[in-house]
């Protein structure tokens, strides 16, 4: 392959790296992730602050529609068949009452909304302390084992993500290549 197309077609593939995925509603950035190999709920917490971000905090049910949305028409986010939804950004910490006391967002904000699915929160054998959506028919939540392994986790962004410091590097590299065709 010639130099020049060689660099436009990594020029290209590195623009697709570049454009962010989060969508914007009410003023937040929000991307879900797909984890095809599952992961648990600390390794969910910290993927998402290491993109800039946190675990989506849902305070109305408008958000909660909105975010369930981003996830309801994809079946690989829905473990076992319908059940088991990505991970939220709620945690219960040591020592709360069982099973509805002390439940929390990662970001700080006021756990004043929740969208239970009836019957829980339960403390499903004593160790259930953090949050997902509960099954893909509905769009309520589950209190669950935090190191259950999800197909994926919500991110919330107080404003529009920045690219992934690899995709920088990918397109500087890129420009430097363009340059070089240009001189030669
Ligand atoms: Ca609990
Ligand atoms: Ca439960």
């Amino acid at each position: 392959m010639k130099p020049k197309i060689a660099f436009l077609v990594l020029f290209l593939i590195s623009s697709l790296f570049l454009f962010s995925e989060a969508i914007l509603w009410n003023g937040h950035y929000y991307e879900a992730i797909l984890v095809t190999g599952g992961l648990n709920f600390d390794q969910a917490n910290a993927a998402a602050t290491s993109k800039g971000g946190y675990l989506v905090s849902i305070t109305s049910d408008a958000e909660n529609t909105f975010v369930y949305n981003l996830i309801s028409n994809n079946s690989l986010f829905w473990k076992d068949g319908d059940w088991h939804g990505p991970w939220l950004g709620a945690f219960q910490p040591t020592g709360a009452s069982e099973p509805s006391g002390g439940w929390q967002w990662t970001s700080g904000e006021s756990f004043t909304y929740s969208n239970w699915n009836t019957g829980e929160p339960n403390n499903a054998n004593g160790s259930e302390n953090h949050v997902h959506f509960h099954n893909r028919t509905h769009s309520r939540w589950n209190d669950l084992n935090g190191g259950s392994v999800l197909t994926g986790y919500i991110v919330e962004y107080n404003s529009n993500p920045v690219p992934e410091p690899n995709s920088l590097i990918l397109l500087s590299f890129v420009l430097v290549g363009f340059w070089y065709c240009k001189r030669h």
